[in-house]
């Protein structure tokens, strides 16, 4: 990958190790791929095939070269559960979000139907747990977990902020369960499985945590001011949905005398698409 490539420029060999790795979690997450039906087969593969930036695996693979062992096979097997996990979680998201477009691709639920969708969504996360049983029970709960609290940031959005609680907070905390945490079980899992010491691993999940933070404001930006093209799905969804996501939260707590014109503005958010037609 460009994005793994371009961190180890000067280093050849480490470069070479990282894209072998990463060959093996295309590899990997190809072969839990197939199913019985070819209805399934063809809706879960769909996605994959269409690209996305595989920033979880790679993540992975990258804190996979800390350790001693930074060929150890768990690396690519967690690279690629994780990923998978990431897959359903877009399925549904299309699902919920009614999403037309995905990695610049029609979503499964345009191009098949809800139900398919679903159902996709659901194959891939059984497939993500057949992986994660291969790492160990260990392992295997710490995916459930990290699952569990992706579910838990994507119910917490749904339901909006309980009362009492400051909207940037509820905005952080959202984004910390819904995509943070994913991306910093990548980075323990591949500080731990090529036997980085408990410091390491520890430093890994928190700059994962990090990044993840970064990366879903940077997502939430490009949500109010990109292109479908250069977004690969549609912009504009979380006015759509009503969600105020960070840079809108800013312009409200700025926008003083004016903020309850602003928040009436955005119950209402332009539809480009049908408005300027
Ligand atoms: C699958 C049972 C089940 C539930 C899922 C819908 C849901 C619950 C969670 C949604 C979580 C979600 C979609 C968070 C957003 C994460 C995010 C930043 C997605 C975009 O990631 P990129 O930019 O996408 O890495 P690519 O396509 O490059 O992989």
């Amino acid at each position: 990958g460009g994005f793994a490539a371009a961190l180890l420029s000067d280093d050849t060999t480490t470069a070479e190790a990282v894209s072998g790795a990463l060959a093996r979690v295309e590899g990997l997450i190809s072969e839990q791929l197939c199913s019985a039906h070819a209805l399934l087969t063809e809706s879960a593969t769909h996605l994959a095939r269409a690209g996305g930036k595989r920033f979880r695996p790679i993540f992975t693979v990258l804190a996979g070269q800390l350790g001693p062992h930074p060929a150890d096979p768990n690396i690519a097997i967690s690279a690629a559960a994780l990923e998978l996990i990431h897959l359903a979680s877009l399925y549904h998201d299309d699902v919920m979000d009614e999403a037309q477009l995905r990695r610049g691709v029609p979503s499964a639920n345009s191009l098949w139907d809800n139900k398919i969708a679903i159902l996709a969504g659901d194959y891939l996360f059984a497939q993500a747990s057949r992986l994660g049983a291969l790492l160990g029970v260990e392992a295997l709960e710490i995916i459930a977990h990290t699952f569990a609290e992706l579910v838990t940031g994507q119910t917490r959005e749904t339901a909006g902020a309980a009362p009492g609680t400051d909207a940037i907070t509820h905005y952080h905390r959202v984004i910390h369960e819904k995509t943070a945490v994913l991306i910093a079980t990548a980075g323990r899992f591949g500080a731990m499985f090529s036997g980085a010491e408990a410091g390491q691993i520890e430093r890994m999940g928190r700059l994962g945590d990090a990044v993840g933070i970064a990366f879903q404001i940077a997502d939430d930006i490009l949500d109010i001011a990109s292109t479908a093209e250069q977004f690969g799905k549609r912009p504009g969804t979380d006015l759509r949905e009503g969600v105020h996501t960070l840079p809108v939260l800013y312009a409200l707590r700025e926008s003083g005398p004016d903020a309850d014109r602003l928040r009436e503005l955005l119950a209402h958010p332009l539809d480009t698409d049908a408005d300027l037609a």
